[in-house]
């Protein structure tokens, strides 16, 4: 036994604490705990309140990441719990950072997407708050100590070595009897042992409520994976990592998962009862047959502020201008995750639901999937994307060629006369994206992505023609400002249509690819001039306006029944006369007549009748099922059957993507 009998004093104490096997382990569980319980506050998110039973998980998935550190020796196993703090702050912080921008967690496949995490710089720094530091004081305090105990550690060595010339000979007193240390075997086995015990307790205390979670009310949370939130409710944060690491290795590294015959049955049903809605022969169908096609796809540009003005101002009047000789669908939902702007266009190509995790491009570029641009090609179309920016951003050169387009028109393509944000302005874009589109042979099927009203929304200052009022020096502001320069291009390049001689034989497309992230309902109140409701945010960050010009102006109107992302290219195929029927696509067909119902990638859906809501715990009665006539909650159940619905689409999706299967679809054609 220690000596320890002389010992009093803080000093002392400190030093007791330093030796004790558990005790620096216990800070290290509570201090991580605590960070992980900060993070949750943070979030904000609806519904979730951190049970007893979820503190359990969040100790026991600690104890699973840490239990090794005991087979380490004591310095070795200090040193390792700092640097496991290290790792585990610099993950919250990042997640908390991630959650703030996108509502989400990070995962495997945004990390590989990781390369643009550079570019977003600004936005990163706009969405740290001061009291982030707390995640990382700890971490000094630690670095501190050890620095102390080092140095003492030297001194007293020193002094053992040297009393004379030290001048402490008193200090030698200060002895631990060595020689009934305990023999290297027991050691071992007590440190074997003790990690052993960690791990087992971690695995239970984290498995054992999972389970029970999964039992009763999250059943089937894990089999659907829609919505990381969900399964953050479920798992925590760390368990939350850990399946998805063990998701992400399931998925690339085994082998694919084979299609039982029910499966197969059922998908291809679903399809061609798909087709019997979206397949018509009606006036329209072929009415602009061998039209050129411009699809404007804008930056984070919402519906909300379409027709509004702020003072005397109007915020987009190019586009209530067009309006009135354009189709308008004022219900339109961008459908999009964690692949925000590469799944905006994923949809719109390809009319199938992104992916819950990462972006489609960049985990599934080299699946097979019935995209416009390749399908136009096909009918004899020029093809091309355009996108003033990196052109590796969202994996699109990959994915681009995969599509079939004949050019990709990136940075390197244009010149950078208009310096804004990321990359070039808008204006300049689409002056520049016309001179190329003016080599093509026609028809051409362009597709355009604007980049200038990008998070966080700051212009030069030469260029804010908006006076934001009471919203000036907001990131609100900003943003209402940025939508009003875009709005300006998209005027001046509807002109350089009209003078290049293309207006007349082109369909223009114009819509927004996702909400602008700023989901504090404040602004929104304050510029909309009313209290908003659940129902009313919920529709506010999902719907993005479509405009589709025909080229004689015909059908112009509002349309309000719902509409969404995954409409756009069955809908394109159907004006120019390209039957769909031999197409494996999910969307609408704005033109067919017939009832439309769009599904979010949350998991959200509207029928145009009723709009539901899901609950972020994933049972279908604790989500909202609201009726759009009275905008009041209505009685769940009614919500039942289109939610199975829902849930089915996004499930089949999911496996078309996943596992490839238009290619096998193809072969029972
Ligand atoms: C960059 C642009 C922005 O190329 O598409 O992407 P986002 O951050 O909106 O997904
Ligand atoms: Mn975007």
């Amino acid at each position: 036994m220690p000596s320890h009998s002389r010992d009093r004093g803080p000093r002392a104490l400190l030093t007791r604490l330093y030796r004790a096997r558990f005790f620096a382990y216990i800070v290290f569980l509570f201090l991580i705990f605590y960070k992980l319980v900060l993070l949750h506050n943070n979030l904000h998110a609806r519904y979730i309140d951190m049970s007893r039973l979820d503190d359990v998980i969040a100790i026991g998935s600690v104890m699973l990441i840490s239990f090794w550190v005991f087979w380490l020796p004591r310095r070795g196993r200090l040193a390792a719990l700092w640097i496991l703090d290290l790792i585990l702050s610099f993950l919250i912080f990042a997640d908390l950072i991630y959650y703030r921008y996108f509502g989400d967690f990070i995962t495997i496949p945004v990390l590989l997407q990781a390369g643009q995490v550079g570019e977003l710089g600004d936005s990163i720094r706009s969405l740290i708050h001061p009291s982030d530091l707390w995640l990382c004081a700890d971490l000094l305090l630690g670095l501190i100590a050890g620095i102390f105990f080092g140095i003492r550690r030297w001194r007293l060595r020193h002094t053992l070595r040297n009393p004379l010339r030290s001048g402490s000979l008193y200090t030698q007193p200060r002895t631990y009897s060595y020689s009934k240390k305990p023999s290297w075997g027991r050691v071992l086995v007590r440190r074997l042992a003790s990690g052993l015990i960690i791990f087992i307790l971690g695995f239970a205390m984290t498995l054992g409520p999972i389970r029970h979670y999964t039992k009763t009310w999250a059943a089937g949370l894990f089999e659907g994976g829609w919505w990381n939130i969900s399964l953050y409710n479920v798992t925590g944060l760390l368990g939350f990592h850990y399946y998805d690491v063990y998701r992400y290795a399931k998925e690339h590294l085994g082998g694919k998962p084979e299609l039982s015959a029910e499966d197969q049955q059922e998908l291809q049903q679903w399809f061609e009862q798909a087709k019997l809605g979206r397949v018509v022969s009606n006036e329209t169908f072929g009415a602009y047959r061998d039209s050129n096609i411009i699809v404007v796809q804008a930056e984070a540009f919402m519906n909300f502020m379409i027709g509004k003005k702020i003072g005397d101002q109007e915020i987009t009047p190019n586009f209530n201008r067009l309006m009135q000789e354009s189709m308008y669908y004022s219900n339109f939902y961008h459908q999009t995750g964690q692949g925000r702007t590469s799944d905006a266009d994923f949809s719109s190509q390809s009319s199938l639901h992104p992916l819950p995790t990462g972006s489609v491009f960049v985990r599934f570029p080299d699946h097979k999937y019935d995209v416009l641009p390749s399908i136009l090609k096909d009918y004899g179309y020029e093809t091309g994307a355009f996108h003033a920016y990196e052109s590796s951003f969202w994996n699109r050169l990959n994915m681009y060629k995969a599509m079939n387009y004949d050019h990709f028109y990136s940075q390197a393509d244009y010149k950078m006369d208009e310096a804004i944000g990321w990359s070039l302005g808008d204006k300049s874009f689409f002056r520049q994206s016309l001179e190329l589109m003016s080599k093509e042979t026609h028809p051409f099927y362009s597709f355009l992505i604007t980049l200038s009203s990008h998070h966080p929304y700051t212009l030069p200052a030469n260029i804010q023609e908006l006076d934001t009022g009471d919203f000036k020096g907001t990131i609100f502001g900003d943003y209402l400002q940025s939508v009003h320069y875009v709005d300006a291009a998209l005027g001046e390049l509807v002109e350089g249509m009209k003078q290049q001689g293309i207006w007349d034989d082109t369909i223009l497309v114009f819509y927004g690819d996702h909400d602008n992230s700023l989901q504090d309902k404040e602004p929104y109140e304050q510029f909309l001039g009313k209290s908003l409701t659940g129902l009313d945010m919920s529709q506010i960050m999902n719907q993005v306006p479509l405009l589709i010009h025909l080229p004689d102006g015909q059908h112009a109107a509002v349309y309000d029944e719902p509409a969404g992302q995954l409409d756009m290219a069955p809908s394109l195929l159907h004006l120019l006369g390209i039957t769909t029927k031999n197409y494996y696509m999910m969307g609408n067909n704005l033109l067919s007549g017939q009832e439309r119902f769009v599904v979010l990638r949350s998991g959200a859906f509207t029928d145009g009748k009723l709009y539901y809501i899901p609950s972020p715990d994933s049972r279908f009665d604790n989500g909202s099922c609201y009726d759009l006539a009275t905008r009041k909650l209505a009685d769940v159940e009614k919500c039942r059957i289109p939610y199975e619905e829902a849930n089915k689409r996004l499930s089949i999706s999911d496996r078309v993507i996943t596992e490839d299967l238009i290619k096998w679809l193809r072969t029972k054609d």
